[in-house]
């Protein structure tokens, strides 16, 4: 039966004794012994009464068995919704909820709290840890390593991926199989990634650029990875002479130049360097072509859209763009009040269509209807301009949005947390530039008459509620917040006044 991103990306390799995955500690995983984990974790999904479409939320740490979780699901036809590892059990409770999710799978030491969780939401839970146990793992031993493939089409839905909104609301984004395939393919094609190629993989696997373009690109072609379970410098400098490509977010390229160990012969044999989620400075762009003599090819996406451009693998990879649209998708820029296109050279809002573009906002219907035309442009809320030569550069948002070290902190989230906190009139959030982060977060907030804040009390009682790297790192009290005539926020003059928090 067929089903197309089950067998595209991981059905062509049952028989390989080829290398999947080159795991810590020296030892790896070969593409049939990994396919053999996931059919068994899909006939444990399929016997625990998952049918086709069912959601399936997984909160554990990088490991292989969270990406064969991944293969179980296309393979038996399920929705894969991964989640933050940094989410606290307010976060992880609205994502199960929204869902739906039939199943929550998580880490042995978050049993607790993601327990009155799946009560709660009428989910089954069950345990997977990073190294191979857990009630999951243990029930899915006795199950046979051959799974009869669900059959799925290309509309078919494969992920859910959370991603805040302007609301503080967050949305979870629709990708269908055929939104998932299109990418990998137009990427590995235009990357010319092949199966001699090693990818140092050390981004987290529960968003986008971890999952879908590292991971998916190099199911593709048959590569290997080498797994590390996350970004440390020394660990990928001493993986680095093992690789022949690496992907990363701006502040793996700022960690990396900061060690005197990374050097041009350290980084000769590579054949590419990748940069995306977040703006690589040009200057960033620069010292590395410097220090190793390798351009690093930046490109541009989202978690709705997968990736919509990227520089060019043979021609000049140019600093400050994300280059040309990828083979299949459209880009054009468009006036923010009317829709209308505008000319090349001019600033607007960057609108993509393409078979890489989701299907739409799970049960948000307007919310959808506001990011997604009818003619299936998607409006991104980055603000770019497309120079003579046809290169794309974002030159701002149109959403009010913080990137910090490639994570996305929507500052409504977490005004509406700090508002609620005791003595608060009101608060602002912005981000500032951050020298390794790119941007970090400040709340600016303004106390209610005759109150004192205490400033350590707020963030203790926030930390509840979000994941740390949403949380302000510095937080600070104004007698008013800057307004307009029309009483807006002017987070602009904010930005001005705490630009230096962090130099
Ligand atoms: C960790 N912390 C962060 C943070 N990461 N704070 C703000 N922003 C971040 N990104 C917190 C930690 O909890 C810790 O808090 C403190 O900061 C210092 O931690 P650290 O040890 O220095 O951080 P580290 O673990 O090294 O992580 C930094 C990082 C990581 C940059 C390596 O954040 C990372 O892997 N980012 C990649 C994110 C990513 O994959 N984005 C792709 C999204 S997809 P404390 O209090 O405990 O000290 C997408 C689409 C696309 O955007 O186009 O790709
Ligand atoms: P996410 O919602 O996590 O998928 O983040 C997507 C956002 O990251 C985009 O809308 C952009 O604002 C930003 N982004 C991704 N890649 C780049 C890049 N190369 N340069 C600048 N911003 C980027």
């Amino acid at each position: 039966m067929a089903n197309p991103l089950y067998d595209t990306l991981f059905g062509q390799h049952l028989q390989s004794d080829a290398v999947f995955l080159q795991l810590p500690g020296g030892s790896t995983l070969t593409y049939a012994n990994f396919l053999n984990m996931a059919a068994q974790y899909a006939g444990l999904l399929s016997q625990m009464d998952l049918k086709k479409g069912d959601r399936v939320a997984v909160q554990i740490e990088k490991s292989p068995e969270a990406l064969a979780v991944y293969a179980a699901c296309a393979q038996a036809g399920l929705i894969f919704l991964p989640l933050n590892t940094a989410y606290t059990a307010d976060e992880i409770t609205y994502f199960v909820e929204n869902s739906g999710a039939a199943i929550v799978l998580g880490d042995e030491k978050m049993r607790e709290g993601l327990e009155p969780i799946a009560t709660a939401c009428q989910a089954r839970l069950e345990t997977l840890n990073a190294d191979g146990t857990g009630s999951f793992a243990q029930q899915a031993a006795s199950f046979p390593t051959t799974f009869d493939t669900v059959s799925c089409d290309e509309d078919d839905l494969a992920a859910f991926l959370y991603t805040s909104g302007t609301t503080g609301r967050s949305k979870g984004a629709m990708l269908s199989q055929g939104n998932l395939l299109s990418n990998a393919k137009a990427l590995q094609a235009e990357w010319r990634f092949t199966a001699d190629d090693v990818l140092l993989h050390a981004l987290p696997i529960f968003h986008t650029h971890g999952l879908f373009v590292a991971t998916n690109i190099t199911l593709l072609c048959g590569g290997q990875m080498i797994f590390l379970p996350k970004f440390d410098v020394d660990q990928m400098i001493d993986a680095l002479p093992r690789a022949t490509t690496m992907m990363g977010v701006p502040t793996f390229y700022t960690r990396l130049l900061a060690s005197p160990r990374f050097t041009k012969t350290l980084a000769a044999h590579m054949r590419l360097f990748i940069s995306g989620s977040a703006p690589l400075l040009a200057e960033t762009h620069i010292q590395f072509e410097e220090r190793t003599g390798h351009r690093i090819l930046e490109r541009y996406g989202m978690t709705e859209t997968n990736m919509n451009t990227s520089n060019p693998y043979d021609a000049e990879r140019r600093a400050g763009t994300v280059g040309f649209p990828l083979a299949g998708v459209e880009l054009k820029i468009t006036d923010s009040q009317t829709g209308a296109t505008l000319p090349d050279g001019e600033i607007g809002e960057i609108e993509v269509r393409g078979p890489n573009v989701f299907k739409g906002y799970w049960q948000m219907p307007e919310k959808t209807a506001e990011e997604l035309r009818a003619d299936g442009f998607f409006i991104t809320g980055d603000l770019g301009q497309i120079d003579p030569d046809g290169y794309v550069s974002i030159v701002g948002r149109n959403k009010d949005l913080i990137i910090s070290g490639g994570y996305n902190i929507y500052p409504k989230e977490v005004e509406l947390l700090l508002d609620d906190q005791d003595g608060v009139l009101e608060s602002a959030v912005i981000g500032v530039p951050h020298p390794d982060f790119g941007e970090s977060v400040v709340g600016v907030l303004v106390a209610q008459d005759g109150h004192t804040l205490d400033l350590d009390a707020i963030k203790t009682s926030i930390a509840t509620s979000l994941a740390r790297f949403k949380q302000p790192q510095k937080l600070v009290v104004l007698p008013e917040l800057p307004r307009n005539t029309m009483g807006k926020v002017q987070k602009k003059s904010l930005r001005e006044l705490f630009s230096k928090t962090f130099s």
